[in-house]
């Protein structure tokens, strides 16, 4: 029997306990949600953008050479893109913050990573969420996570030979039936409520996201084992892709999910999934099939894809030199690849020209866990040679790592061993970055993408008259 004194204590827990519960569920309930807080922003920031645009409309803010245009646009001053700058020595900065102050400024669900949760949040309003607002955003997308039975049913039908990412778009774009864009805009809607759409639509497709990559997870390579997992409606993203991917209980997976949605979210606007993204929805496309023509983009292996080919490109390597990891042998490889006119997946990029914090993060991450694995010493070995033979090649502008040099070593150890799927938990990720925009692009009534071309004559005949 218990002693009175014993029977007072357990009621004074029980009520603390209570009275914990009650306190969190109230600052959930008195915490301004992420399209309130949107909401009271964005016409002040909107009427901003049409003054300064009236104001300052004529001002010559760049000059574009002649190969720029058949360099594929490099560098050229044109995009809006409010989340993220990216700095081709210090790597990129969401709202102004790096990866290490994302990681120490925002409110975190695990030990160490930030969560994409609370990125979303900054990115769409340029403010840091506080920890009740971001579980209240968790629950939000964690409440959107259904898929409609034809998307289910799409998916369980296709070849399971079919590229993991031609199974994401084609899901993706099969969510146009939900979109509450296009209907409103089919029934009259008027343009300054555009953005309530596109909301409704980016948040539905961020909450359903994960139950699409793990029905192709599960379809493709666990015949489809994982299928009747659900999301909880409880857990953060990270937990909650985890969980549908099959890896139950394993804070150190879930961990790395949270830092790989937010670090792979966004990279400025003009990288191609993104501004993939953000021209289809110029012409007013709803976020579904805008998104899903990012995701096209992000497919190729210029792209997201790389860390598809990095892991291939990797086993190769293990497979030929068995064991050996020496400078002489990795610098053999190299020079094998590049001499066959290959790229080596996973170095140089377009705007950066140091290693990547992405990387550097992902390093950081396995330095902390598993130090020792195999395949995180190869890469660390190749971190030390692939610099110096690139830079010797003369060809690449930047011859460091990019995020895919390190993304797929990291699945591996925890047993996510399936690489063409790698892309896929990318493209997850790359709508926590270009979802935000596409609300933006719509509050602020950014206007259609059309550049001007030209053919190669008349370049040449432009070319002739400005050297006059
Ligand atoms: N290996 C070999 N050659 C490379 C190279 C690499 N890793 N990176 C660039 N080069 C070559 C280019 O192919 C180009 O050659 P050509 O003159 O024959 O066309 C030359 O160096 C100059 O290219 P650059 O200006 O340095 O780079 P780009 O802006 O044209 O291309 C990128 C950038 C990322 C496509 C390129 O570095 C590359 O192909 N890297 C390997 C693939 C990869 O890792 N992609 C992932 C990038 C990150 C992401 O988007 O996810």
């Amino acid at each position: 029997m218990l002693s009175s004194q014993a029977i007072k204590k357990s009621a004074a827990s029980a009520l603390k306990q209570q009275s914990r519960l009650f306190s969190q569920n109230n600052n959930l309930l008195q915490a301004k949600s992420l399209k309130e807080t949107f909401k009271d922003i964005y016409p002040a920031k909107a009427a901003a953008i049409k003054e300064f645009k009236k104001q300052y409309g004529d001002v010559v803010i760049d000059q574009v050479k002649l190969s720029q245009a058949y360099g594929g646009m490099r560098g050229i001053k044109s995009l809006v893109w409010e989340g993220s700058v990216l700095d081709p020595v210090e790597g990129i900065r969401f709202r102004g913050l790096t990866i290490p102050e994302v990681t120490e400024q925002l409110p975190k669900f695990g030990a160490d990573s930030p969560c994409p949760e609370a990125l979303l949040w900054l990115l769409l309003t340029g403010e840091k969420p506080s920890m009740e607002q971001t579980k209240l955003l968790s629950k939000d997308l964690a409440s959107r996570s259904e898929l409609p039975k034809h998307t289910t049913d799409l998916l369980d039908s296709l070849p399971k030979d079919l590229h993991p990412m031609a199974q994401f778009s084609i899901a993706v774009v099969s969510l146009e039936s939900e979109s509450k864009f296009s209907k409103a805009y089919a029934a009259g809607v008027n343009k300054g409520e555009y953005w309530d759409y596109a909301y409704e639509d980016c948040l539905n497709l961020l909450g359903k996201l994960p139950a699409i990559g793990a029905r192709i997870y599960s379809n493709v390579f666990h015949e489809g084992k994982l299928n009747n997992l659900k999301a909880d409606p409880n857990s953060d993203y990270g937990k909650n892709l985890a969980h549908l991917l099959g890896f139950e209980n394993n804070e150190n997976f879930t961990e790395l999910m949270r830092l790989y949605m937010t670090i792979h979210s966004d990279h400025e606007g003009g990288n191609v999934s993104a501004h993939t993204t953000h021209l289809v929805g110029s012409a007013l496309s709803s976020p579904y099939l805008s998104f899903a023509a990012g995701l096209n983009g992000l497919a190729g292996p210029l792209h997201g894809r790389a860390n598809q080919e990095v892991l291939e490109w990797l086993f190769k390597f293990k497979e030929a030199v068995k064991g050996d990891y020496s400078k002489e042998s990795i610098e053999k490889y190299l020079w094998e690849t590049l001499n066959a006119g290959r790229v080596v997946p996973g170095y140089g990029h377009a705007v950066l020209r140091k290693t990547d914090p992405r990387y550097t993060a992902q390093r950081e991450f396995a330095l902390k866990h598993f130090p020792d694995y195999d395949l995180f010493k190869l890469v660390s070995a190749i971190y030390q040679v692939a610099p110096e033979v690139l830079t010797k090649q003369g060809k690449t502008k930047n011859p460091w790592p990019n995020v895919d040099s390190h993304s797929g070593v990291l699945l591996q150890y925890y047993g996510l061993t399936e690489a063409s799927f790698y892309t896929v938990l990318f493209g997850i990720s790359r709508a926590f970055g270009v979802l935000p925009q596409l609300i933006l692009d719509r509050a602020y009534g950014m206007s259609i993408e059309r550049p001007k071309s030209f053919s190669t004559e008349k370049f040449m005949e432009l070319v002739t008259k400005n050297q006059k």
